[in-house]
């Protein structure tokens, strides 16, 4: 197995990463074994059970550590566990699935992306930027393909997603272009304090050397000295000039500006040749500023994939209309006071709140002085109290904000209920022109 030499090896997590592992180590003819946290789906222990691979489910046990010879982790994974610990302890090597990938894939070129908000379009923009310009790129990760599947395939660079789970557990990613979007409150249930999380974020530029690309907003980089890698400020970098690009929302002008950079770091090119055709898609990610339609003369916004208060304030921003905002979920304990504010500022007409965060949230437009709120229990409540107040020429915006975890496995099954909810009302038209 490459340079680990080990013949069996334990993977904590058997999620979408856990599953990734479990079949690259029995097509290296390593001998995995299993070891979840809650309980696993009778399709997965039916898979494991077909390969012959031993699992325990319901929590890690010592079990996990006897006749082994590494650990690896899935993201969710937090490396300060308790039996992680004693894993290090007993001299055993806990590492996490991209620094497995990432000493896999040593000597090919990586445009790795991280950031609180923005890095699945960024990549997808990356991606294409290259690809138009005939570079065969790829793209994993966060994104939703492990790495660490991709580690046998062919191509000239890889587009890699990196989230602050991922950046916590891993010392070995090399990136030639490292790109930091932005950093705002997010996941501090994992990373505990804004300072812990930042420097988790900044760990995409540790090994990096003068001979690589450091992308990040100015004001960041400003304030850090040891980045050794070359710095681009992707704020100054020039938009295209070409049809399309012009009617960019404000945050999707800035992580084409990223793409763009990091592109450039790969292979150098004039920005100005490309074309909004070829880009298009990366921009219209599903549940990412999705029009839904119109329904009584109001636009309808599907921004199920803001999970945090820095993507909903995007959101607002990226329209003059009157707006009619959804908000609502598992909040994540900071950020809100300045949404709050944005809410006051731009005169929200009515914002529904919904779900775990529904109290927490109006605590914090009262202080920044919005009245104009409603609690509701949940989606469906939430969506009906939004269509009774939206009015022609507006926009009923779902931009929650918060995690979808309260009530929904994820963004992507939050946001297809907001969809059928909006489209079952007779008057829906799915059209995107008010
Ligand atoms: N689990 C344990 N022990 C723990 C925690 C979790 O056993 O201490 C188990 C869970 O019971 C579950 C499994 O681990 O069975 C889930 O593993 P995981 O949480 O690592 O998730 P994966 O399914 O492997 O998906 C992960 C990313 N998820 C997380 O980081 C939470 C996916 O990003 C990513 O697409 C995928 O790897 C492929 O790389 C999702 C995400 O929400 C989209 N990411 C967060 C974000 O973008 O904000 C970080
Ligand atoms: P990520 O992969 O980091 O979650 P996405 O591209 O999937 O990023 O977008 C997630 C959410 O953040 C969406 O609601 C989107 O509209 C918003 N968003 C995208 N780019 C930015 C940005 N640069 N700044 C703030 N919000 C953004």
């Amino acid at each position: 197995m490459g340079e680990l030499e080990v013949s069996r090896a334990t993977v904590f997590g058997f999620g979408r990463t856990g599953r990734a592992v479990v079949e690259f180590l029995l097509d290296r003819g390593v001998e995995p074994f299993v070891t979840d946290a809650g309980p696993l789906s009778a399709e997965a222990r039916d898979f494991l059970s077909a390969r012959s691979v031993p699992y325990e489910e319901g929590g890690h046990t010592l079990r996990a550590l006897e006749g082994t010879e590494l650990i690896i982790l899935s993201p969710g994974v937090d490396p300060r566990l308790p039996v992680l610990e004693e894993a290090r302890a007993r001299g055993l090597p806990v590492v996490s699935e991209l620094d497995l990938a990432a000493g896999l894939l040593r000597d090919r070129p990586i445009v790795a992306v991280t950031g609180t908000n923005g890095k699945s379009t960024t990549v997808k923009l990356v991606e294409a930027i290259l690809r138009s310009l005939g570079v065969n790129a790829v793209s994993a990760g966060n994104i939703g393909t492990p790495a660490i599947t991709i580690v046998d395939r062919r191509y000239d660079a890889l587009v890699l997603e990196v989230s602050s789970f991922q950046l916590e557990q891993s010392h070995a990613l090399h990136p030639r272009v490292g790109v930091l979007l932005n950093i705002s409150p997010d996941h501090l249930d994992r990373h505990r304090t804004m300072a812990e999380y930042e420097a988790v974020k900044l760990r995409l530029f540790a090994n990096q050397t003068a001979n690589d690309i450091a992308v990040l907003p100015g004001a960041l980089s400003r304030k850090i000295e040891w980045i050794k890698a070359k710095r681009v400020h992707y704020e100054d970098v020039p938009l295209p000039t070409s049809t399309g690009f012009a009617e960019l929302l404000p945050h999707n002008r800035a992580n084409l500006q990223a793409a763009i950079a990091a592109a450039q770091g790969i292979i150098p090119f004039d920005p100005d040749g490309l074309r909004f055709p070829e880009l298009e898609d990366a921009f219209s990610l599903p549940f990412r500023m999705h029009i839904e339609g119109v329904l009584g003369g109001a636009l309808v916004v599907n921004d199920s994939k803001s999970t945090n208060a820095a993507s909903t304030i995007a959101a607002l921003r990226g329209f003059t209309r009157p707006v009619v905002l959804i908000l609502g979920g598992r909040h994540k304990r900071a950020g809100y006071d300045a949404l709050a504010r944005e809410i006051a500022e731009r005169g929200v007409r009515r914002t529904v709140l919904y779900g775990e965060a529904a109290d927490y949230l109006a605590d914090r437009l009262r202080a920044a002085g919005v009245g104009a709120f409603t609690i509701t229990p949940d989606l469906p409540a939430a969506v009906k109290c939004a269509v009774d107040n939206i009015f022609s020429g507006g926009v009923l915006l779902f931009s929650p904000g918060c995690s979808s975890y309260d009530q929904f496995r994820n963004y992507e099954e939050r946001g297809e209920a907001f969809s059928r909810l909006v489209c079952s009302y007779p008057r829906f038209k799915p059209t995107a022109r008010i």
